[in-house]
């Protein structure tokens, strides 16, 4: 009815007896999200209880305890925040306000990096956000929080069903007096891949307006005329360009002439003058030892006047003494995390910093009690992913030697165990060393870490030597993702390919040494917007749902597929949303201020011939029963 009395032919009045039957638009309903909640919600847990979480074990439920928030006293901000700073003083004011500072300012990676690098990059919004407001109030003196980009926003998509422009706008809006920072992939976005540069503005315009204040950008290859375009985005939005070099190697070790401290004051001069508001080391795989540390800080703090920001991951167990020595050297941010998700292929503890600088010049601002006490939170959280936690128990000082990413460990092993190469992991490590060394040691970071990764599996399960690549490789098909590195699809690496390399894996597939990004089409956002309207057959599409599709076309789909089957995920709770629930247990589900379902498990049917299985439940206090196809 609602249709066709809004319909203009029958508001204009010339509506005639035929008028219905002949307007078909009439009977295009406009898709109800939340209509029928509660059965949709059944169906998510009777699937997940029957079927398991995709790439979890089948196991019981295991027993956890509730993450509650603990008491704390609130801290007083030390003056203006730094994003106060940024949003009266603008870009400059915040660069003064920075190295004005005696502390050591500190950035929480406890959101982004940090679960990326422990948990496979599963943490949820809502775990995020019942914390949120009150770490704000907890310990107000942070520099930041890095709480988006990298792989977050694939993970978010793809195994969590949620949107991650939403966990963003939810966050700011937690954490208004906080800058909140993203690590983005320069010419590859949020994704794997070269992305047309009209695409990289609008991302960037959107993310700004979401709620990212600091950009952290890199290139996988230290290739700056890929972070160009990236930088002058960030700047025409009024935003931080934190300009990234990624730290490898060993600039102390004289055997290796390739990045030297040298390399990386130059390249640090380099993007100073593309406009860096601050230049991060980005060390992803922790290989950046003490001493050098100290060499590395000092030479940039005496060549460039933009602000230092340092990333580094505690893999090899040296993490605090890396920021201690960055720190007499003079580095003005580092990154830090939570004790429960910090330390092996995560940043060191934010607690930990604290004490191996208090009653020192640079004792960061942070209240270590409150920090103790939210920890207590994230601890139980911790518990929730366990099973995602595949990595490193203890140091692992091997790494100097492999140059693994942190945010890459875990995903690798997992990919490993994926096709049944789990008891070769150490084989697997000493080939990704020798893969680098074999495509002439290069930055290793997402994406040129995965070609590396992809090449090390290939040539473990494939039984290859590198002499048996150079013997036979004229006669070997290798991964597309290596083919399309030798292409320079990911651009051009320092020093250039290696020749005889680049031909055994290319035979006769072109190769370019342009941008990538200047080689592709710019994209018509409107045309996308209708093939994903024509896709989904649903035509609430908005700017942000076009560009994680543009990033994740296949992905994106899936997603809204699954939000239209099962509504949403996010007001599950954590447990549940991974394991389901057992007979006789009962959750609840807050859908609306106010509004709870309850439900009760009452029993799990037989499976019919047919495989189909009846789930018995109670939602609010009226029987449902439910049907799943046990794939079992
Ligand atoms: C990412 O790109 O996701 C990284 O964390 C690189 O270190
Ligand atoms: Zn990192």
């Amino acid at each position: 009815v609602r249709n066709v009395i809004n319909h203009p032919t029958f508001k204009s009045g010339q509506a005639t007896t035929t008028f219905i039957d002949n307007t078909d638009e009439l009977f295009d309903f406009p898709k109800n999200r939340n209509r029928d909640r509660g059965n949709k919600a059944l169906q998510y847990i009777a699937d997940t209880t029957v079927n398991g979480f995709p790439g979890l074990k089948d196991t019981d439920k295991p027993y956890f305890n509730r993450a509650t928030i603990p008491n704390f006293e609130p801290q007083e901000p030390m003056g203006k925040t730094a994003k106060q700073v940024l949003e009266t003083e603008g870009t400059e004011g915040l660069r003064q306000y920075i190295l004005g500072r005696k502390d050591l300012l500190l950035t929480d990676t406890t959101m982004r990096d940090a679960h990326q690098s422990l948990i496979a990059t599963r943490m949820r919004t809502r775990d995020m956000l019942k914390p949120a407001k009150v770490m704000e109030k907890a310990n107000p003196n942070f520099f930041s929080m890095e709480v988006w980009g990298g792989a977050t926003f694939d993970s978010a998509l793809r195994f969590l069903t949620e949107d991650p422009w939403k966990r963003l706008e939810q966050l700011r809006e937690a954490m208004p007096n906080t800058l909140l920072q993203m690590l983005f992939r320069g010419s590859n976005a949020v994704g794997y891949t070269s992305y047309p540069d009209n695409v990289l503005e609008a991302f960037i315009k959107q993310a700004a307006k979401s709620g990212i204040d600091v950009f952290r950008i890199f290139d996988s290859l230290n290739w700056t005329a890929q972070m160009e375009k990236s930088i002058r985005a960030v700047k025409d939005a009024g935003k931080v360009a934190e300009a990234t070099m990624c730290y490898t190697g060993d600039i102390l070790d004289t055997d290796r002439s390739k990045y030297t401290l040298k390399y990386y004051v130059d390249l640090a001069k380099e993007l100073q003058a593309l406009g860096a508001d601050i230049i991060a080391v980005k060390d992803m795989a922790g290989l950046l030892k003490p001493q050098a540390a100290y060499e590395l800080i000092s030479e940039l703090k005496a060549h460039v006047d933009v602000p230092i920001h340092l990333h580094t991951h505690d893999t090899a167990g040296n993490g605090i003494m890396t920021y201690v020595k960055a720190s007499e050297a003079g580095v003005d941010i580092v990154d830090v995390a939570t004790a429960a998700f910090s330390s092996t292929t995560s940043q060191p503890s934010m607690t930990s910093l604290y004490y191996a600088l208090e009653h020192g010049e640079r004792t960061p601002a942070l209240n270590p009690k409150n920090a103790q006490r939210l920890n207590q939170y994230w601890s139980d959280i911790r518990e929730y992913y366990n099973a995602f936690s595949s990595g490193l128990k203890v140091p692992e000082t091997e790494i100097y030697l492999t140059e693994m990413p942190g945010g890459q460990y875990t995903n690798l092993q997992q990919q490993a165990q994926a096709v049944n190469l789990g008891d070769r992991w150490n084989e697997i490590k000493a080939m990704y060393h020798e893969v680098n060394l074999l495509f002439g040691d290069i930055i290793k970071v997402t994406p040129s870490s995965k070609v590396v990764g992809d090449m090390a599996l290939f040539m473990v399960q494939n039984d290859l030597s590198i002499k048996d690549f150079y013997e036979k490789g004229q006669q070997i098909d290798f991964p597309e993702s290596v083919i399309n590195f030798f292409q320079g699809k990911l651009g051009q690496p320092v020093g250039g390919f290696p020749e005889d390399v680049k031909n055994i894996i290319l035979k006769d597939a072109p190769s370019t040494t342009e941008r990538p990004g200047a080689l592709l089409e710019p994209v018509d956002f409107e045309a996308v917007r209708e093939e994903i309207i024509a896709k989904l057959d649903d035509d609430d599409v908005d700017d942000k749902d076009v560009l994680s599709y543009l990033m994740y076309p296949d992905i994106f789909i899936d997603y809204r597929q699954k939000l239209e089957k099962y509504s949403d995920l996010s007001l599950i709770d954590t447990p549940t949303f991974f394991y389901g629930m057992k007979p006789g247990e009962s959750v609840t589900i807050e859908i609306q201020k106010g509004k709870v379902l309850f439900i009760r498990l009452i029993e799990i049917g037989e499976p019919d011939h047919n495989g189909n299985r009846i789930m018995f439940f109670e939602l609010n206090g009226q029987r449902r029963e439910i049907i799943v196809q046990d794939a079992h």
